[in-house]
Formats: structure tokens, sequence, C-alpha cells
């Protein structure tokens, strides 16, 4: 059955010019776009995005970067696309990330590390509802 996650083409990304070839590393993977939207969050915004984090040492460093520059939102379908998404993408720290994947790519940190994907389904509704209305995913 197909299900959906949650991803954002990250500020270093963006920045580093890499939108298109994450698009298209997203598609050849075998997601489909149901949304996608481009904008810089508020502090306001990435607080409560990452609101599962505020414990962590590094969230503040976290919420500074990501509002740093525009970011590309998207909500993407494929079966099992949780656990498919994250595999695509790799490690959370790049250094550690599978050859081929997202991260070992076109990221350079750990904070800076290209793109967020949903952790569970629960977390993949709540943050694409975070981002989109229903009419706003196709
Ligand atoms: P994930 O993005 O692979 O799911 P999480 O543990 O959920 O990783 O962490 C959320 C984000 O916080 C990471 O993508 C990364 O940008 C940042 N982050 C995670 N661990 C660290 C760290 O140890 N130092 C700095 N930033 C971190
Ligand atoms: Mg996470």
């Amino acid at each position: 059955m197909s299900n959906i996650t949650f991803t954002m083409i990250k500020p270093d990304a963006v920045a580093n010019g890499h939108t298109g070839n994450v698009i298209n590393d997203i598609i050849v993977g075998g997601f489909k776009l149901k949304a996608m939207k481009y904008l810089q969050l508020s502090k306001k915004q990435a607080e409560a995005f990452y609101g599962i984090h505020r414990e962590r040492p590094f969230f503040n460093d976290l919420v500074s970067f990501m509002i740093s520059g525009p970011i590309v939102a998207a909500v993407l379908e494929k079966e099992n696309a949780v656990a498919d998404f994250r595999t695509l993408i790799g490690a959370t720290n790049p250094a550690e990330a599978a050859e081929g994947t997202i991260r070992a790519k076109y990221a350079k940190s750990i904070d800076a590390n290209a793109v967020h994907g949903s952790d569970s389904d629960e977390n993949a509704a709540g943050e694409a509802s975070f981002f989109f209305s229903s009419f706003e995913m196709y």
C-alpha cells in the first residue's frame, strides 16, 4: 500500500545549488511528488517543527541553521515511504551515509545534512500537515 513521507531540502543544499539534483534523485528513487513549496521558515515555525528535539544540545543551532535560508518542503508518496526515503537519504551524519545516498552526495556535516526525512508514519502525517493543507496535496 502506498503511503507518504515528508522531506525538506535544507538551506545548505538549496544554497549550494543541489535542489534540482535532490529532486531528481527523489523521483528516480520511485517517489511521487504529492506537494511541494519553496519558502524560508521563521524562528517560531522552525522551533515548532523541531519541538521534539527541544531538549537536545544542538536544538538552538538546528533552528538557526534551518532559518538561515530558503528550503524546499515536499510530501512524497511511495510504498514503504518513510523507511525507503531514509534509505535514499542515508545516515544523519553524511560521513557515515552509504555511498550514493543524498546525504553522502550533497551534505557536508551532521548539522548541514542536505535533507530532512520523517522518522515514522505518524510524524510524516503531522509534518505534511504542518506545511500543507489537504487541498495542496495531490
Ligand atoms: P535525522 O534528520 O536523520 O532524522 P535527527 O536525530 O532527527 O536526525 O536530528 C534532526 C536534525 O538535527 C539532523 O538532521 C541534523 O540536521 C541535526 N542534528 C542531529 N544530530 C546533531 C548533532 O549531533 N549536532 C548537530 N546537529 C545535529
Ligand atoms: Mg529525525
